[in-house]
């Protein structure tokens, strides 16, 4: 798949790297497999490989354009693995546009959204998860999502990867093997060793799992949304975790009519708040669509936070018809706030099935509490995560891990040989998606045209 796709990448690419808008430098990429039109073209002189040219660009007349720094890269010490010149010159949005346009002239076309990376995955440069974190790294909110982007980036992620495929093939090769040798199937299907090999899987598996979701926290974060009746400090409790006045806060029920959204970030966590109108029975055509938007966010929630005044003590959600009819599926926790009213110290309770604790969103006493609970509750550890990983590769691994279960249930319960090398196959396949090696066209088309153009 990956050569027919290499064989339909001929034309040459060019697009800004660096951000639109004015700079003091601009970086413009050319990629493809033969540059010399365009070189001779805009620079009229040949360039050392790797060596940083200053010279003029011109255009069609010969005129200068722009003055800047030319590299060329030659085949297959590149970031793409195609030939590649970069020309840095002055960040102006009409200089740069006049020196695409007469590249353009020259032969080479605009580059869709991460069109770079997709060549340099390509040709093997980099793998689809390294491709990722160019992303991630590029997009990252906090020191640690960009150091454990650069950790991926750098193939650690990747590594961990290629060591399970490597036991999974071995495991692969020993059943397959057996199996074509049907008297020693018997034997081999009897073993105990076998069993023990995929246990063995499977604790690997689990320990990048817990890894993997922990870089993908770092880099989706999670949604928090803030609900419960009206007044009972939604608002202050979001202007209190964002650390500014977004919300507007009253004693009048019904202040907040609309869902406002701050993103924060606890240790590097990423957390999307989302407050919301109190929910309450209303005649008000207003407030009744901002109560239908708060039901909806809830809905979408990884977590939600059901405010309400510490005075309520022994409130019970599971009981409250209100509650109830949310039907809310995201775990939650029951925030009492207000102790200040009722001298109260903050305090976390665990009750079976949620997390009750106890805050002033006036004071800020209890909020570190409640930071805290946010963390773990996530199971966000301290400290930076080792690599930055996304949904899509805790999926992958899950399937997998999945599959070895399934294995493992088919030679105990039935030492049904066929299908355990079936579902290691299927164990390899999922695994293969993560670094791209198994991965269909569509899904590569959709991560990398979520890339910025010039990547
Ligand atoms: N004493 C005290 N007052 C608080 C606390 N939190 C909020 N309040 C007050 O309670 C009132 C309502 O606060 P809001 O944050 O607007 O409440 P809300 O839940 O967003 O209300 P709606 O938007 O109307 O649903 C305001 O007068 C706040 O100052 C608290 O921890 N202690
Ligand atoms: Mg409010």
């Amino acid at each position: 798949m990956k050569a027919s796709l290499v064989l339909t990448n001929v034309d040459t690419i060019a697009a800004l790297a660096t951000p639109a808008g004015r700079g003091g430098v601009a970086v413009i990429r050319v990629s493809g497999p033969n540059l010399t039109p365009i070189i001779n073209g805009i620079l009229q002189r040949e360039l050392s490989p790797r060596i940083a040219t200053f010279c003029d660009f011109l255009d069609e007349q010969e005129h200068s354009l722009d003055q800047g720094i030319a590299i060329f890269f030659p085949a297959p010490h590149s970031f793409t693995g195609e030939n590649v010149l970069e020309l840095q010159g002055h960040g102006g949005p009409v200089v740069v546009q006049q020196i695409l346009q007469r590249i353009f002239q020259l032969g080479a076309r605009p580059a869709r959204p991460g069109e770079f990376s997709e060549r340099a995955f390509l040709n093997e440069k980099i793998d689809l998860a390294q491709a990722e974190s160019i992303a991630d790294l590029i997009n990252a909110n906090s020191v640690h999502a960009a150091r454990a982007a650069m950790h991926s980036l750098q193939g650690e992620f990747s590594q961990l990867i290629h060591v399970l495929l490597e036991s999974l093939i071995q495991l692969r090769s020993y059943v397959e093997a057996a199996l074509d040798f049907s008297e020693e199937e018997i034997d081999f299907l009897g073993d105990h060793s076998l069993v023990e090999k995929i246990d063995v899987l499977i604790s690997c598996v689990d320990e990048v799992l817990s890894q993997a979701k922990q870089g993908a926290l770092l880099q989706e974060g999670m949604t928090i949304v803030i609900a419960g009746k009206p007044n009972a400090g939604k608002s202050s409790l979001l202007n209190r975790l964002s650390g500014r006045e977004s919300a507007i806060v009253t004693d009048i029920p019904g202040t907040t009519r609309d869902v406002l959204r701050e993103d924060i970030q606890i240790d590097g966590l990423p957390l999307h708040i989302v407050d919301t109108a109190g929910l309450r029975e209303s005649q008000d055509k207003v407030e009744k669509i901002g109560i239908e938007r708060a039901q909806e966010e809830i809905k979408k929630a990884d977590r939600l936070l059901w405010i309400v005044d510490a005075k309520e003590e022994g409130f019970d959600p599971l009981s409250d018809p209100f509650f109830i009819s949310l039907q809310c599926a995201a775990p939650l926790t029951l925030v009492y706030n207000k102790i200040d009213l009722i001298d109260k110290k903050p305090e976390l309770l665990e009750k079976p099935l949620y997390t009750e604790i106890m805050i002033s969103a006036k004071t800020a006493a209890g909020i570190d509490l409640l930071k805290k609970h946010l963390k773990s509750a996530v199971g966000y550890h301290d400290g930076e995560g080792k690599f930055i990983a996304r949904i899509r590769h805790v999926d992958a691994l899950k399937k997998s891990r999945h599959s070895l279960e399934v294995a493992l249930k088919h030679l105990q319960a039935h030492r049904a040989g066929e299908l355990v090398a079936e579902e290691l196959r299927y164990a390899q396949k999922s695994l293969s998606e993560i670094t791209g090696e198994f991965t269909n066209e569509d899904l590569l088309g959709r991560i990398f045209s979520s890339f910025c153009v010039g990547k």
